[in-house]
């Protein structure tokens, strides 16, 4: 009978009509006369989700059927963005014909589906652009790390792995970023005020989370190692919300498993017998709030309370979840690590680890030996920071009251490590002191999350060549020294193109697919195929289509800018093919260094003046100085003072600057509010330069970096992050490196500290102007951190060290994009033609081969 009644997947314009009319009418319970583009939104996706669930389903049949490795991949963080315009482009609708009777023939082609969709919407009356904007994104995350999250999902999906996400269903997403009087103000991202149709309530998947409490062992048994029960003293459920992820031309659907904090409906009778019923309710309320609020700080550890509740609360649900999906295929426990690898994103899943040997040795009663042998080899991490302040270091007293039963867990997973590198290492008790969990500084004993994920993992992987031998030689050392170098890897990250080439910039995407004769997109899933574009990379014709794409997507750009700027329009249409727009966007950071950027410009505005003011004509200035565009975006986390005050210093500047009609527009500033994933698809087609200029040796890797590359962008960037490899894939004539090498970083800093170098008349000159107050607005010393910094702080971002250099090379930007354009065009060609390493289906390729052992499981 279930075979009789089969549910259908709509595969034609019309039948696509008639599932947006049903839901109209059933699901929103609307007419089509009162249908606004947001309905029309809901009545869309809710059709096109109704296609992706019988796939989703069907995925997780085969999935289970051909009973192969899972992979779950555990991240407090995803930066979805937007769903609707992703799933039009990665569905299919050209199911086999057992599935949907006929199959059209011109559904199979790279994009018709969403053409399809979109001339139906057409004759429903709705623009589908208009229609995509009324989504909210799904902003659960903060920055680099959360947006890879994103983009592994869509490559798992796409390369046919049987993997899922788990993550947290954050009511509130990453804040809002208001510009204020120039100054960052933080409002709450309440995305779920309307209904979320990408999103599946699984009620009937309620896990029991305990917290607090004690732990009790049965008469008589001293040991720990014993299974030993913990008696929570406070109870949450954790229900599961599922996401379906579809893959690009495949049918296979993954699922994105986030959790969301409820109350439990137990009865606590001492609260009833106290006849406080107002406060029993509050205790209950109190449970939503796990669950309640993104974290919204980048590299910055605060060790709050709630953060380690929520932390715990995810990886607790999970875990249940994984080990009652494994139980029910009765397999015996040795094999666990042959069913499932689990990756932890960050130390933020480390309590995953001790976690699953509590389950093991509580609840299942294996041998304590038996059973850390099963986590090892379950278990691998990557780290995507050295950054000291953000590695995540856990009171003993706070962990210890919190998870009693984890707190003795890890003391036995730290005597037994210690006790095995004290026998290869015998009394070197500094050895043991520098490697044990537990950090014994004075007063407060704290519990290294990065040291406890090495010791858990069976692998550990950086994020780029140069960020893996970083960690290896010196936040890792001793662990290489006490494993191996064979524990430590590299899976330099990457990006899915589709959102970053084909959704982000339909017109280059089209525009490469004729040029490589590949109407179906099938580079997209084989990025080498783009090498054929070197090809015409100096075919002047060529040149051209290339560059009128560019320009499309900068009106683009100034179209967002202007409305953002309240209707005013401050960049310059006419001259805009000789604008050159320069592009620093992701989160503010002092080590990511856009203070060195705004000096940048700042030198450059005083450079003008001075010309001016010596008697030079406009013609001349712009002969040096030639027409710019400078173009911030980004978040500071709330408490971060410094990058709060870069962040009013660009907009101050964009204020001086942009008013000072002498220039006559040679030099725009615009600080971009609220920079988040939607946003970012239009700003990074639009970039002619983008700036990737942190201190050697600071950032992990980047990923915007590539997502410019990708869209025919040039970089200017340090030897920094995967900085080094777009250079080896692209050539260095086509990327502008400049500054010191992240060797020389230590050095440089002692200098600083024990001798007062001069610093370069250059920045002095700017940062005399700063001083003079020639951009306050309030007082006069506003800025006055950003200098001592420099001046009296020892500069530990090294911009002083930098900053002739950096100069000298955006001047060299400038004559080659004003001079030699034609080299210019051939760059970008160049730079397109071979990003393909920096798909993030290569990435997950080299984690499944390398480190979880897993393979597709392709559809039929
Ligand atoms: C606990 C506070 C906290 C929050 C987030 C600490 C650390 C983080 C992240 C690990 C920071 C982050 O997003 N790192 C970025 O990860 C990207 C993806 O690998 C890299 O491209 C960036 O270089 C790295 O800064």
């Amino acid at each position: 009978l279930w075979n009789k009644h089969k549910v259908k997947k709509f595969s034609t314009g019309e039948e696509f009509e008639e599932k947006f009319i049903s839901h109209v009418e059933w699901t929103l319970a609307r007419s089509l006369y009162n249908c606004d583009d947001l309905a029309a939104y809901q009545a869309t996706s809710q059709s096109v989700r109704d296609n992706l669930v019988i796939d989703w389903n069907k995925t997780q049949q085969r999935q289970t059927a051909r009973g192969g490795k899972r992979v779950y991949y555990l991240s407090l963080e995803f930066l979805m963005g937007r769903a609707l315009d992703n799933a039009l482009i990665n569905m299919r609708t050209d199911t086999s014909t057992e599935d949907v009777g006929e199959t059209d023939e011109t559904l199979t082609k790279g994009n018709t589906s969403r053409e399809m969709i979109k001339n139906a919407m057409k004759e429903l009356g709705f623009k589908l652009e208009d229609i995509l904007e009324q989504e909210p994104d799904a902003a659960l995350g903060n920055g680099g790390l959360g947006r890879l999250a994103a983009c592994f999902v869509d490559s798992l999906a796409t390369g046919n792995y049987p993997a899922w996400g788990y993550g947290l269903r954050y009511q509130y997403g990453i804040f809002a970023q208001k510009i204020i009087n120039g100054y960052q103000v933080e409002t709450p991202d309440y995305w779920l005020n309307f209904s979320n149709p990408w999103e599946i309530e699984r009620a009937e998947i309620q896990v029991p989370i305990n917290f607090y409490g004690y732990v009790d062992r049965p008469q008589g048994e001293q040991s720990t190692l014993a299974p030993s029960d913990w008696i929570g003293g406070e109870r949450v459920l954790a229900m599961a919300h599922d996401m379906p992820i579809p893959g690009f031309k495949t049918s296979t659907v993954n699922n994105l498993r986030l959790w969301n904090a409820k109350p439990t409906t137990e009865f606590d009778f001492s609260k009833f017998n106290n006849g406080d019923y107002k406060n029993s309710v509050e205790q209950q309320q109190r449970a939503e709030s796990i669950t309640a609020v993104l974290y919204p700080n980048d590299n910055f550890e605060q060790g709050k309370e709630l953060r380690l509740k929520q932390q715990y609360f995810w990886c607790a649900a999970s875990l249940h979840d994984i080990v009652r999906r494994f139980k029910k295929n009765k397999r015996p426990w040795s094999e666990f690590p042959d069913a499932i690898a689990i990756q932890l994103n960050d130390t933020h899943p480390t309590m995953a680890i001790v976690e699953l040997q509590r389950i093991l040795v509580d609840l299942e009663k294996l041998d304590w030996h038996k059973a850390w042998d099963i986590v090892t080899k379950t278990f691998a991490y990557t780290n995507h920071t050295v950054m000291q302040e953000a590695l995540e270091k856990w009171p003993v007293q706070l962990l210890g009251r919190l998870l009693p039963r984890h707190m003795e867990i890890i003391y036995d997973i730290n005597w037994f490590f210690l006790q095995s590198v004290e026998k290869r290492f015998p009394h070197d008790m500094d050895l043991l002191s520098r490697v044990s969990i537990i950090e014994e500084a004075a007063g407060d004993r704290q519990v290294r999350m990065a040291f406890l994920a090495i010791i858990g993992s069976h692998k550990v992987n950086g994020v780029a060549e140069l960020h893996s031998d970083l960690i290896k030689s010196t936040i890792f050392q001793d662990f290489v020294k006490i494993y191996g170098a064979n524990k430590f890897t590299n899976v330099t990250n990457g990006i899915t193109p589709r959102r970053w080439l084909k959704q982000a910039n339909p017109k280059l995407a089209q525009l490469i697919s004729e040029t490589i004769n590949d109407p179906n997109d099938d580079y997209l899933l084989d990025m080498s195929k783009l090498t054929e574009l070197s090809k015409h990379a100096e075919d002047e014709s060529f040149q051209k289509k290339w560059n009128d794409v560019k320009q499309f997507n900068k009106l683009r750009l100034a179209d967002l800018i202007k409305r953002l700027n309240g209707g005013v329009d401050i960049i310059d249409r006419e001259h805009i093919r000789n604008t050159l727009f320069d592009i620093q966007v992701k989160r503010i950071h002092e080590y990511k260094r856009q203070q060195m950027n705004i000096f940048g410009v700042i030198h450059r505005y005083l450079e003008m003046k001075e010309l001016l003011e010596a008697g030079s004509s406009i013609e001349d200035v712009a002969e040096k100085y030639p027409r710019k565009v400078s173009i911030f975006g980004g978040k500071s986390a709330p408490g971060y003072y410094m990058a709060k005050l870069i962040i009013k210093l660009v907009n101050s500047v964009a204020e001086v600057v942009n008013g000072d009609t002498e220039i006559q527009d040679l030099l725009k500033v615009f600080f971009i509010p609220d920079y988040n994933v939607s946003k970012a698809e239009i700003i990074t087609p639009a970039s002619d330069l983008s700036e990737h200029i942190s201190t050697a040796g600071t950032e992990a890797s980047g990923t915007s970096n590539m997502k410019f590359v990708m869209n025919g962008g040039l970089i200017i960037g340090t030897v920094d992050g995967a900085n080094v490899e777009i250079t080896r894939e692209i050539g260095e004539d086509n990327i502008f490196l400049f500054g010191n090498l992240s060797e020389n970083v230590d050095e440089l800093r002692y200098n600083h500290q024990f001798h007062s170098s001069a610093l370069p008349e250059s920045l002095l000159k700017v940062m005399d102007a700063v001083e003079n107050g020639a951009f306050s607005t309030e007082n006069i010393s506003e800025f006055k951190p950003l200098i001592d910094s420099i001046k009296h702080q020892g500069d530990y971002y090294l911009v002083s060290d930098d900053f002739e250099s950096y100069i000298a090379t955006q001047h060299l930007v400038d004559q080659v994009y004003h001079k030699e354009k034609k080299e210019w065009l051939k760059k970008s060609v160049l730079s397109v033609a071979n990003v393909g390493f920096f798909s993030s289906d290569r990435c997950i390729e080299e984690y499944a081969e390398t480190i979880w052992n897993a393979e597709p499981v392709k559809p039929e």
